[in-house]
């Protein structure tokens, strides 16, 4: 029995001022619907038993007319050929407001179609397994309720728990997004075992264990992901066998910063030529100088920096004068979502006169009603 997961495909993503001239569409929405047909290419080719996406099909709650047909073409091609497709609706499009309605009610219409998208759980028995959906839900108390109301049937063969969030354990896989949701240990939590679990939400590729899997996303929605690999996972749920199928997408490449210390404009031009020719065609990249010095810097031209990396899809570019490198060389903070922020500053508070544990829940309260 194979089981196909995907995820995060963001269709309807896009990025920059670049236009594909044959399709006239922003080339990087462009880059996301290919990344998505190379999957589904090698759905029909390699006919999995069945197929599972783990969330955020659309980039948006609203996805544009364009993203939608991308989307129905192709699950119509996977219902067509009788594979099984099963999919849980992600952060990205879930709408904040039920009222506006989920394009996965149009998705679910297709026959071989199982989409779980109203913020609760629920079950799809598929050739003897059965697939325990947790969509993305708005509130954390429908998650909660979501996450008990799962049931195992011992007449089911296999059990197969698809989710989509932030799983924290003793590392936290959040994509620091303020609407994201905070997995505990599943199966720790309801005292049970499933022969897979098939995550979405964190754009990397990672196995939490053995049989709790990230698939990872199929392109890349920003810098955070430059080094991460983009494609797919199957998995032979009979003696779990498990490959990743890494598929083709542009290159995004963050170069190391270069210190500027001591060159000359020309200087730095040169080192930003080799730079340049060591593979940067066509690829989303990120260019830092740093220690600038004040004659230099303003001798620098940007325009001549760009001119350097012509044949780059995008250039992002970071100067730093001697003085802001030295001050950007303290602590960096990021910043994460809401909830995460709150519990960091909670672990700082210390007044014993405070009920600590009653001021975390309340604020947490507070907080996700917010939301
Ligand atoms: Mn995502």
């Amino acid at each position: 029995m194979k089981l196909l997961h995907f995820s995060d495909t963001h269709l309807g993503f896009s990025e920059y001022t670049k236009i594909d001239p044959a399709s006239g569409l922003n080339q990087r929405e462009k880059d996301f619907y290919d990344a998505w047909d190379q999957v589904v290419e090698s759905i029909l080719q390699t006919r999995p038993d069945i197929v599972v996406h783990a969330g955020d099909l659309f980039h948006t709650p609203r996805p544009s007319n364009r993203a939608i047909r991308v989307a129905l073409e192709s699950i119509q091609k996977i219902s067509d050929a009788g594979i099984p497709f099963v999919i849980i609706s992600g952060n990205h499009e879930t709408p904040r407001i039920r009222a506006t309605g989920s394009i996965f009610e149009s998705i679910a219409l297709f026959e071989n179609v199982y989409a779980a998208y109203s913020s609760k759980y629920e079950r799809f028995r598929i050739k003897g397994i059965d697939f325990h959906c947790l969509p993305h839900c708005s509130l954390t108390e429908e998650m909660e309720a979501a996450l008990h109301a799962i049931k195992i049937d011992p007449a089911a063969e296999k059990n197969v728990l698809m989710t989509h969030g932030a799983w924290s354990g003793k590392t936290f896989y959040g994509m620091g997004e303020f609407n994201e949701q905070r997995l505990p240990d599943i199966e720790g939590v309801l005292g049970t075992t499933f022969d897979y679990i098939a995550l979405g939400h964190y754009h990397r590729r990672v196995d939490i264990k053995d049989h709790v899997c990230y698939s990872g996303s199929t392109e890349r929605t920003s810098f955070n992901e430059y080094n991460s690999q983009c494609g797919f996972l199957t998995i032979d749920l009979q003696n779990m066998h498990k490959q990743y199928h890494e598929i083709e997408t542009r290159p995004m490449i963050k170069l190391p910063p270069l210190d500027c210390q001591n060159l000359t404009a020309v200087q730095i031009y040169d080192k930003l030529n080799q730079l340049a020719d060591a593979g940067t065609e066509n690829a989303i990249v990120q260019l830092s100088l740093t220690d600038i010095n004040e004659h230099t810097f303003i001798k620098l031209d940007s325009r001549a920096v760009d001119d350097i990396f012509a044949k780059t899809f995008h250039l992002e570019k970071q100067f730093y004068r001697a003085e802001q490198s030295a001050a950007t060389d303290t602590k960096s903070s990021r910043i994460e979502s809401l909830p995460v922020e709150f519990e960091r500053y909670m672990a700082t508070v210390t007044d014993k006169d405070l009920d600590q544990k009653r001021l975390a829940k309340l604020g947490m309260d507070y907080l996700s009603q917010f939301e």
